[in-house]
């Protein structure tokens, strides 16, 4: 099937009007602006929402990560550009997706009951095949398939129906389409320049023309593939005020622009388009102060469908990931991707039905709720509303007291929240309040206490009392209790972590401060764990003292093996800072580090 000719008939009309894309080549346009008070209102569904579903669906759903008899590495919606697989072959899939069992009603349900508010689907990947039925091509769901049915429309009237907003993620960079990237071939995702790009971009108005004027209200416009070489801030500009022009109320994310900087502040001009900043499978360590963001996230590690990928993230990890992610002040948009015959995997839905369970019963600590006035809790996380503090304990304390450090404010009661009528005690010593919980905690991922206080949170973060020596004359220095330093490492306690991860960025760095009430001679064991292709080498520094390490692959993040690079001397009692600072990396990260233990050497 060549679809190049209807492209071209339908763009000649749109060039006419396309003049605001080409005529000012060079200059920035002006971006639209608003008022703070506007902006709150236009966010104030989506700060409150706080759980999204994203959905990865098309034409890759049917390969599911094969292609001729291989297994395909990499994402599942990739397979086109992975696969190297020429535009004219990878079309035929159009005629074999038939996804019979597609019930969008029993999506929307799916969505509601798991207790997500919005839905973004793709409304076109890299891949350029449209779910919808567009007049500006052939190359989608209701002209190319045998379904011939337009599903966003049909998702448009479920979602409606069960009240979850709808959402389109749309592809900036396009495969498929002649005046884009299908010429680059077989490297579809290189920086290569189309001189026909200008008529793509007005193939692309037009079909996000046609999304925000015949689907209804459309809550969030999500975009990706900005890095092409092609696309420009000034177009992303132009493009965020005509879409705002459409739909006033409409949010777009960050990857509009070019910089993925578009976490606006709350306040201040805005510098480049788009709403809100997309951190993807991760955590930002602190959030994004002063700023909207969701992070975005697989529950395997494809967002498009790949038979094979059973490496799925547990209930566990996934209820409190969104817990994290509330504390820090962020949404969390869940990835779904549905089979060639439009079923969620059952592994997915599982996982749905559990986070669902746990929000039915603590909605009161997710929604509309703000973050956490506290830097770091060792027991779990926080949220808030007005006269509320919400307690997420994930690691139950086994004596039953729960230490709350820094809180000033009185606590006029504690609750409960699944047994509101469990009232607890709550005795203040040494500028923390400690909580007397019953024995078994109402729900093993996340038990929710409230404490009800006067007056806006007021927390002051207690001095981090140096760790001291054991009994034994060693100094044990675990993840938990190490500062970090980087916008990217992070705690991670769940699925047998309990380590600083998400280590890409070598420049991030950690630290440790400790007392010594004798002088010494320590042999250093270091607890890290990389998987196949990771590592790197760092720097542990302490007093006057500095190793040079290695960390050589583990064969996964889970897998930690204690080395020892080497002995230090310290040569007098008192207040040490140890440091772990990456010299280098290969792969993905450089470690999972465990912990640092200074053992007196024999
Ligand atoms: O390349 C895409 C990828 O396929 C997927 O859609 C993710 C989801 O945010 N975004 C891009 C990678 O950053």
């Amino acid at each position: 099937m060549t679809t190049a000719r209807p492209y071209r008939v339908c763009l000649c009309v749109l060039l006419v009007f396309s003049g605001l894309y080409c005529a000012h080549a060079g200059e920035m346009p002006k971006l639209l602006q608003e008022t703070k008070e506007q902006q709150d209102q236009r966010m104030k569904w989506w700060r409150e929402a706080k759980f999204g579903m994203f959905i990865h669906w098309g034409l890759y759903a049917v390969p599911a990560g094969e292609w001729q008899g291989k297994q395909i590495g990499g994402i599942g919606e990739w397979i086109m550009n992975n696969a190297h697989i020429p535009v004219a072959e990878y079309e035929q899939l159009a005629a074999q997706f038939n996804p019979v069992k597609f019930d969008a009603r029993q999506w929307a349900r799916t969505i509601k009951d798991a207790g997500m508010k919005y839905l973004v689907i793709t409304s076109k990947h890299h891949d350029g095949f449209c779910l919808f039925d567009s007049k500006l091509g052939d190359y989608n769901m209701v002209k190319a398939t045998p379904f011939k049915r337009d599903v966003l429309k049909e998702l448009a009237e479920a979602c409606k129906a069960e009240g979850v907003t709808l959402c389109f993620y749309h592809s900036i960079m396009d495969w498929h389409h002649p005046d884009a990237q299908a010429p680059s071939f077989p490297d579809y995702n290189s920086a290569k320049h189309n001189p026909e790009f200008p008529r793509y971009v007005e193939y692309l108005r037009g079909q996000l023309k046609e999304l925000l004027t015949n689907y209804g209200h459309i809550g969030i416009l999500w975009f990706d593939g900005e890095w092409i070489g092609d696309w420009t801030e000034a177009q992303g500009i132009t493009l965020y005020n005509e879409l705002r022009a459409l739909q006033p109320d409409l949010i777009v994310n960050n990857r509009i622009g070019k910089s993925r900087k578009g976490m606006q502040g709350m306040s201040g001009e805005k510098t480049s388009p788009g709403d809100y900043g997309t951190p993807e499978q991760e955590i930002p360590a602190t959030g994004i102060p002063g700023a909207d963001w969701e992070s975005c996230m697989t529950m395997n590690d494809t967002w498009g469908y790949k038979k094979n990928d059973q490496n799925w993230k547990s209930a566990e990890t996934l209820i409190r990931n969104l817990v994290d992610i509330a504390s820090k002040g962020g949404n969390f948009l869940l990835n779904v991707g549905p089979t060639a015959e439009g079923e969620m995997p059952a592994p997915s839905v599982e996982r749905l039905a559990a986070i669902g369970k746990w929000i039915k019963v603590n909605s009161e600590s997710l929604y509309a709720a703000s973050p956490s006035p506290f830097a770091k809790l060792p027991w779990g996380r926080c949220t808030g509303k007005p006269g509320k503090l919400f307690l997420h304990v994930f690691n139950w304390p086994k004596d039953g007291k729960l230490d709350v450090p820094g809180l000033s404010n009185k606590v006029a009661k504690a609750y409960l929240l699944a047994a509101p009528a469990t009232v607890l005690s709550v005795a203040e010593n040494e500028g923390k309040k400690t909580l007397s919980l019953p024995a078994e905690a109402p729900d093993a991922v996340d038990s929710v206490v409230v404490l009800e206080i006067e007056g806006e949170p007021n927390v002051t973060v207690p001095p981090k009392t140096p760790r001291k020596a054991e009994a034994d004359g060693s100094v044990k220095l675990p993840a938990a209790e190490a500062t970090l330093h980087g916008d990217t490492i992070k705690y991670e306690e769940g699925e047998g972590k309990d380590a600083i991860g998400y280590w890409t960025d070598p420049k991030d760095w950690v630290s440790w401060d400790f007392s010594l009430d004798k002088p010494g001679k320590f042999d250093i064991e270091i607890t890290f764990a990389a998987e196949k292709g990771s590592g790197g080498e760092y720097t542990l520094t302490c007093g006057t003292q500095e190793l040079a390490g290695q960390v050589t692959e583990t064969g996964a993040w889970t897998k930690f093996v204690t080395e020892k690079p080497g002995k230090i001397e310290l040569f007098a009692a008192g207040k040490y800072t140890l440091t772990v600072k990456p010299k280098n990396k290969k792969g993905l990260a450089v470690m999972n580090l465990r912990s640092v233990v200074l053992k007196p050497a024999e």
